[in-house]
């Protein structure tokens, strides 16, 4: 009997690929770009299954040209790229990567908070440019994390996960909004008080955390009359997906000093971003990297793997999303 014929459409550790290849017949991408567009759909048309990440959107357009298309298995936890009601109506499971990328990525959203809190990024340009001179007392002064309110709009996984580091490690009050609140034992946990609202967490938080998932709803949730609702000495930061905030708008009330400072992992139309941030100082921008370590990324490679073999074995997935 043939192998089924599955697309690795995005470059990827050799050796999950090598796992596949004794599972599958694999088309597997060993260029340095993802394949996306008219390529990938074109290479899509005559597989059984596909490995993708963000980069590769697959809707009722490219499944009407994909006829043999059982599966396709996203290497991320999002799953924007993936228009599940086409799927199911197509029959075609989709499955993401949730669980294994979730302390990693809260480590970097931290991570992104704490420079941004405390201007490291901007001290280093600073350092870097011959800027220092002799000590004052204002020199790149931030905003203190510890002691501080913690606001986090989405509390998945990764906002608890986020949430945690902040109560535990840093005695941060918390404040959360979600589409449905917390389990009793988890808010005692965290102390953390639910706002029904995500404009009362604006209100309140010294530094808020985007973690929720990039639905339509979520489309630039986070516009300027949001960020007018935030205190002048907070910071926003950014690890979802980047249309949910209006970047311009945020470059705007940035250079504005309506409030101190952002950071943000994630853009609308990625890799291109909104250039007037670049003329800014008190924000922090990074490339999509938040669960970008070798043991995460492997484990996620594996996961959307193991969905993949799972299903051709058994007809069963692990994490599926459809
Ligand atoms: C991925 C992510 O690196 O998992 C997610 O949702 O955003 C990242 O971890 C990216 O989506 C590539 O697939």
């Amino acid at each position: 009997m043939s192998k089924p014929r599955i697309l690795v459409a995005s470059p990827v550790f050799p050796e999950v690929i090598a796992r596949l290849q004794e599972h599958f017949d694999v088309e597997a991408n060993t260029g340095t770009d993802a394949w996306s567009g008219e390529e990938f759909v074109r290479r899509l048309s005559d597989k059984d299954g596909a490995f993708l990440t963000g980069a590769q959107t697959v809707d009722a357009r490219v499944l009407a040209q994909a006829p043999r298309l059982k599966i396709v298995a996203n290497m991320s936890v999002g799953y924007n790229n993936l228009d599940v009601a086409a799927l199911r109506a197509a029959g075609v499971v989709g499955t993401n990567t949730p669980d294994v990328l979730t302390e990693t990525t809260a480590d970097f959203g931290f991570a992104l908070l704490m420079a941004t809190a405390r201007r490291i990024t901007e001290a280093e340009r600073y350092l870097r440019d011959g800027k220092w001179g002799k000590w004052r007392y204002d020199t790149l002064v931030g905003a203190d994390v510890h002691g501080t309110t913690l606001g986090i709009i989405g509390m998945g996984r990764i906002g608890r996960a986020i949430a945690r580091r902040g109560v535990h490690g840093f005695g941060m009050q918390l404040i959360y909004h979600n589409r449905s609140q917390l389990d009793a034992a988890t808010e005692q946990e965290l102390k953390a008080h639910y706002a029904p609202t995500k404009e009362e967490v604006l209100e309140k938080a010294d530094h808020v955390v985007l973690v929720l998932p990039y639905t339509p709803e979520a489309y630039h949730l986070i516009g300027a009359a949001e960020i007018a609702r935030m205190k002048p000495t907070a910071t926003l930061i950014n690890i979802a997906r980047g249309g949910i905030v209006d970047d311009v708008a945020l470059a705007r009330a940035l250079a504005e000093k309506r409030i101190a400072g952002a950071g943000l992992d994630v853009f609308e139309n990625e890799p291109n971003f909104a250039k007037e941030l670049l003329a800014l100082d008190n924000v922090v921008l990074t490339p999509h990297i938040a669960s970008a370590t070798i043991p995460t990324r492997l484990a996620m490679a594996n996961l959307a793997a193991d969905n993949l073999i799972a299903f051709f074995r058994d007809g069963k997935t692990l994490t599926p999303v459809t």
